[in-house]
């Protein structure tokens, strides 16, 4: 089987992609994009990413029974930047959600943006129609962030991407009260000459399963007709999530589609939130297409195991 049989096996995009666009949006909108997803009441829970015609964005939610349909989106902003919040002044992105079964409520980390620079906030809710603000968590550059979905060794453990001398590798970094951070070191970083040798982010919240934590991140390349965001896969030791076990050579998915490739930054297939079926396997993964609208792809979480395990270099973790 040829690697591009394996793109086109590992994820299934949705027929009916985009699943949500600005057109159908409640009030006005440029664009909505990059959703978190999570399952809450029965329901899977989009918080997307709007972007305003002045070119600031917010938060705003959208529920499904199925997860594809009949979306029930909050008529008003569900987050919006807050002003007494000073780095938020150009607008919040890109949110990742997880629930902490240790605090009994869900963690939404999301880049606030200001003239000093993208950086990493988080807000706490118990039921996702009311937040408490936490604040920025790292100095700026900084973004693509996601708590584990649990305390590893009694530690809140974080991945972000902040940008040092220029470079943009993924890292991670650890706290016992999500407060103060340490122990920070590089996990996956960019690889020259390759797909993702310009920029990496993590993309959705990282998935606990009994192989590793599976990372999914989007890997970037400079052409010269702009970046391309593509889609690769890593796996992560459960316990030492600082040790790297796999990671693809190849994207996985990638810009193909017309609404992939068409929109306000082209070329762009930029995951964000996942939902997997525990009975099945399906993973959903939502991802954001050209900067402009919402999308669905699908896979089987032992195909990508599988694919991770026995058609991935091992890597050498850190000690
Ligand atoms: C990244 C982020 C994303 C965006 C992507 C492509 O840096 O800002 O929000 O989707 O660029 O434009």
């Amino acid at each position: 089987m040829t690697k591009i049989e394996y793109q086109r096996r590992l994820f299934t995009r949705f027929g009916g992609n985009p699943i949500l666009s600005a057109e159908r949006w409640p009030y006005p909108a440029n664009s909505t994009f990059n959703p978190g997803a999570v399952q809450h009441n029965g329901e899977t829970c989009l918080l997307v990413r709007i972007e305003d015609m002045r070119g600031y964005s917010h938060l705003t939610f959208a529920r499904s029974r199925d997860g594809i349909t009949n979306w029930q989106i909050d008529e008003k902003p569900t987050l919006e930047p807050d002003p007494a919040y000073n780095e938020e002044q150009w607008g919040i992105e890109d949110p990742r959600i997880v629930w902490l079964p240790e605090r009994e409520e869900y963690a939404v980390t999301y880049v606030s943006f200001s003239k000093d620079g993208p950086m990493v906030s988080l807000a706490l809710s118990k039921n996702l129609r009311s937040f408490v603000r936490k604040g920025a968590m790292l100095p700026p550059e900084d973004k693509d962030a996601s708590l584990f979905p649990r305390l590893i060794n009694d530690r809140y453990v974080l991945i972000h991407r902040p940008i040092i001398r220029g470079e943009a590798h993924i890292w991670i970094s650890f706290s016992p009260d999500l407060k103060y951070w340490g122990d920070h070191k590089i996990l996956i970083p960019v690889r020259p000459g390759r797909w993702d040798s310009t920029r990496v982010g993590l993309g959705p919240p990282p998935i606990e399963t009994s192989e590793g934590w599976l990372i999914i991140y989007h890997g970037v390349r400079m052409t010269v007709s702009g970046a391309l965001y593509r889609v690769g896969l890593a796996l992560l030791d459960l316990e030492q999530p600082w040790k790297t076990i796999r990671r693809s050579e190849e994207w996985v998915f990638g810009p193909r589609e017309p609404y992939e490739r068409v929109g306000d930054v082209p070329g762009v297939t930029f995951p964000t939130g996942t939902v997997v079926n525990e009975s099945t396997g399906e993973l959903r993964m939502y991802y954001g297409a050209a900067d402009s609208s919402v999308c669905l792809a699908t896979a089987n979480l032992n195909d990508l195991l599988n694919y991770l395990l026995h058609e991935c270099p091992s890597e050498k973790g850190d000690a």
